[in-house]
Formats: C-alpha cells, structure tokens, sequence
C-alpha cells in the first residue's frame, strides 16, 4: 500500500496480473466478498469472538466477586449472621441437651415411656393428696387420661391405683388435675356412686379385668399411685 502525499490518494498494489479477472479474484480475497475488510489471518473473526467473551467473562467475574465480599466481608453482617446461626444452634443444642438429661433421668427412675410420657407407678400406698404430693415432688402429676391407648396402658398393671381425676371442689364436677374438665370417661358400671353416701371424690383404676376400670372412692383411703410426666421425645 502506498500513500501518495501530492494526489492524497491510497493506491493499492496488487502485483502483476495478466487479466482483469484474475485481480478481481485477487482484490475479492484481500478485501472480502461483501466488501467488508478482512483480516489477513484465517478464522480471525472467530478469535476475536473468544477473547471478546473471555473479557465479558473476567468482568463479570470481577464484579460477582467484589459485590460479594462487600454483601458478606462488612463487619456488622458477618457480626449479624453468626450471632443468629449461634443463638440458633445454641438453642437447639440446649433443647436436645436438657432432653436427653431429663429423659435419662426418668428412665433412670425406673419410669415407663408411652406415648410421648414417661409414668411412674409407686410401690407403697398413700392418701390421694400425698399421691399427687410425691408426683409433683417428681416433677410430674397424677396421670391425666385421655386417650383408650392410655386407658389401656394403665390396666396393664392390674394394679389399684390412683389417677389424676377429682370432684373434690364441685360434687359431681370432675376434673383432671390440669384443671381440664373430664370428656371421654371409663367409668365401671355403675359409677361414680358415691357408695352408700360415702363422700367419693378420688378416683382409682380398680377393675383392671374390663376396659371401664374406674371407681370413685374416697379421698382418705390409701393406694398406689400412677404419676405421669409428658415430653415428646
Ligand atoms: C366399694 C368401693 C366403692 C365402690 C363399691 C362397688 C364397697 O365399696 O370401692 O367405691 O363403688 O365397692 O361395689
Ligand atoms: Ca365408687
């Protein structure tokens, strides 16, 4: 190529060609056939493709890393999030520590686990109140029943023993210890009936043989005794 300063104009030399056909061929390759300027090298355009990317790719690479460490490396919010992961994992460390303490302490007591509580049916005979007393003193209360699994569950013991069932404030107003007023009931036949006018406000499981075990009796006379401490495992 040279550049004639006088005529300002780019004459460009393409060597000795016999025919006008032949240096139109030669000037279609050097230029390109849309008249577009190619590069000398094959496969050029391809290249700069590539390296074009590969640049995109660095800068957005770049900045992904830059807004990252200022969302994550900025003191309070690292403070923050390991502050809550902490408190969170502490707490749930604590919850499964003091159950696991607790739930080996009872089955160390020789408590039984049903259904989500742990019992214990004592081995000396006390009034209804000094039953409960001893549960409370556990930990636990005189057992609540609620469920024919539960019912159920204390006749396995064929034992006469005391539950957590009383009209002593109201006659004829039965309530759990909790407080709950009785719903579903498995009463023996013909009771409650405050036998020949005995003030019966305590309840006992006593015919273990029938799947309606209970007797009102009263309050004074001395049973074992069935505490029950609720905790899901
Ligand atoms: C006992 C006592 C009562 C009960 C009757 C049933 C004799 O009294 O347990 O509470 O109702 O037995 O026969
Ligand atoms: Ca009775």
């Amino acid at each position: 190529m040279v550049y004639d300063k006088d005529e300002s104009e780019i004459t460009i030399e393409i060597g000795n060609f016999p025919d006008a056909s032949a240096r139109s061929v030669a000037l279609k390759s050097y230029i390109g056939e849309d008249g577009e300027a190619a590069t000398a090298v094959p496969g050029g355009k391809l290249h700069r493709y590539v390296a074009v990317s590969f640049c995109l790719l660095c800068i957005l690479q770049a900045a992904l890393n830059i807004s990252l460490r200022l969302a994550l490396s900025s003191p309070q919010n690292i403070d923050a999030s390991c502050k809550n992961l902490t408190e969170r994992d502490n707490l749930r460390r604590i919850n499964f520590a003091s159950l696991a303490a607790s739930s080996a302490h009872y089955f160390n007591q020789g408590w039984v686990y049903f259904h989500d509580s742990f019992y214990y049916i004592s081995s000396i005979k006390k009034t209804w109140q000094d039953s409960r007393d001893d549960c409370l003193q556990r930990g636990a209360d005189l057992i609540i029943i609620n469920s024919k699994e539960e019912q159920e569950f204390t006749r396995r013991y064929k034992k006469i023993m005391w539950i957590g069932l009383t009209d002593r404030e109201t006659e004829g107003v039965w309530k759990w210890v909790d407080g709950t007023p009785l719903t579903t009931s498995f009463w023996y036949f013909g009771e409650p009936n405050n036998y020949h006018g005995r003030n019966e406000d305590c309840i006992e499981i006593k015919y273990h043989d029938n799947g309606n075990s209970w007797n009102d009796v009263v309050c004074e006379n001395e049973n074992l005794w069935i505490c029950e401490k609720k905790m899901a495992l």
